[in-house]
């Protein structure tokens, strides 16, 4: 571990320190400390990736943890010093043992993990043991996967005679703590039941919804930090000012007073996290993939052509809503349509468009399955659906090539490798590690994918959608 001499103490321990964990969890931890009574104790984070990442570690290190924040949009910008974190571990450099042994120190009280929905290496809700890594590390060596690891650190912690602690899951799953709690409990339970027992006693799992959107680092963000800051830094963010961080207040250790920092504490996270799911992020897919075979690059681009955005309005008006609880819906579909529009941050579709696969379940086929259920119309998602159906062959309407990065990537290129038409939507709806089998069976289901996939690939994006919106 290289340790830092800050004046907090490390009780933090983040896992997959990257753009978003620094737009998002250490700015609350910074806002957090800042804002404690005098002579308390700050909150350090020791920053962990697991595999990539391990040069912007060490610079983070040789920066003494500090990196630049800007927060941008249509009205300026503004540049903030964030200074939360106190050590920097990655096993590449300090070796396999360190991050578990982290997990064990005496003085943590708090995981947090933004590591993306694969790095739960669940399908299903449940342990995905056809995962390599998942599979080595139910057979007990070492850790490859979050799971293991947690497990690992956990199994060192009690053996150690010290308390349990919270994992606080960060990434865009629903209920994504009792997910986590899952994933924790079967590897446990494979390895040993009582150590699965003691972390059901001891350790919590809080669910959290968090919001920022913050696209991944390029060119033009990497000359803005040095325009404002005067020099470059490899670990600079731009965000947007916008900032939610809803957290179900189920503690094990002591809890931080992130409230200071930004975040809510409520009793329960399901309507939170719901809303964001299926009117951000299921809005966020479908114009990526939408946009991105209309050639358009990012998601201010989406949002200057009015059908994608009247299609942004009513999925999340129309679609998402009737199957939410609560809340001022029109208020927060308003509020996206204009950060969606916020011309400073660049998102570009291509990395919204990662990870498909298992993005479709909780931000799509979830609100699909409210309206299977209860006789809804839901056009908008059946061909935001069907776009990453276009999107999995490969070529945007121009014939230009559309990236795929998917876990499922292998499996995903098989099934497009296969005739178009409607060959072409069963292909894709017998990946059952999408699509669960009585979904895909479902006509219900099948017949508006299929229409809406057909229509894509007869009149085009932008005819599809003026017949849809009529
Ligand atoms: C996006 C999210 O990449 C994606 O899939 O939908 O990262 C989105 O920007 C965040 O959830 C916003 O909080």
């Amino acid at each position: 571990m290289a340790g830092l001499g800050l004046p907090l103490t490390p009780r933090i321990l983040h896992l997959g320190f990257g753009g978003f964990a620094r737009a998002h969890t250490a700015a609350v931890v910074d806002r957090m400390n800042a804002a404690l009574p005098p002579g308390a104790p700050g909150w350090g984070i020791v920053a962990a990736r697991l595999h990539s990442g391990r040069a912007a570690l060490d610079a983070l290190d040789a920066a003494g943890g500090h990196y630049a924040l800007v927060e941008a949009d249509a009205e300026g910008e503004r540049l903030l010093d964030i200074g939360s974190v106190v050590a920097t571990l990655h096993p590449a450099r300090d070796g396999a043992e360190a991050l578990p042994d982290a997990i064990a120190a005496s003085g943590l009280a708090l995981v947090t993990l933004t590591v993306t929905e694969k790095g739960y290496g669940v399908a299903d809700r449940v342990l995905d043991r056809t995962r390599p890594e998942i599979a080595a590390d139910l057979d007990g060596a070492g850790w490859q996967s979050v799971p293991g690891l947690l497990v690992e650190g956990l199994a060192r912690r009690r053996a150690a005679g010290r308390g349990g602690i919270t994992l606080l899951s960060c990434d865009n799953l629903s209920e994504n703590g009792r997910l986590l709690a899952r994933a924790v409990e079967n590897m446990a339970r494979a390895r040993d039941p009582a150590l699965a027992e003691w972390i059901a006693r001891s350790c919590a799992f809080p669910s959290s919804m968090v919001d920022r959107i913050t696209p991944a680092p390029d060119a033009a963000s990497r000359a803005l930090i040095a325009r404002l800051k005067g020099v470059e830094d490899v670990n600079g963010i731009v965000t947007e000012p916008f900032l939610q961080w809803v957290i179900e207040d189920c503690f094990a250790a002591e809890r931080p007073p992130l409230d200071l920092g930004g975040a809510t504490f409520v009793d329960d996270i399901r309507p939170w996290e719901a809303m964001k799911l299926r009117m951000l992020n299921a809005s966020h897919t479908m114009l990526a993939h939408l946009g991105g075979l209309m050639g358009l690059a990012t998601i201010d681009a989406c949002m200057a052509e009015p059908l994608l955005r009247r299609a942004a309005c009513r999925l999340m008006l129309d679609e998402a809503a009737p199957t939410l609880a609560g809340a001022d819906l029109s208020g927060y579909a308003a509020a996206l349509i204009s950060r969606f529009a916020n011309p400073r941050l660049g998102h570009r579709c291509a990395q919204i468009a990662t990870d498909t696969s298992q993005k479709l379940p909780p931000r799509l086929l979830a609100p699909v399955t409210w309206h299977l259920d209860h006789g809804g119309d839901w056009p908008v998602m059946a061909l935001a659906i069907a776009g990453w159906m276009a999107w999995a062959r490969g070529v945007d309407e121009s014939g230009r090539p559309l990236p795929l990065s998917d876990p499922l990537a292998d499996a995903i290129r098989a099934a497009a490798s296969g005739p178009d038409g409607a060959a072409h939507v069963a292909a894709m709806l017998s990946l059952s590690a999408i699509f669960p089998p009585m979904l895909a069976a479902d006509p219900g289901f099948a017949a508006p994918v299929r229409a809406a996939y057909l229509s894509l690939r007869q009149k085009g994006v932008r005819a599809t959608l003026a017949e849809i919106l009529a």
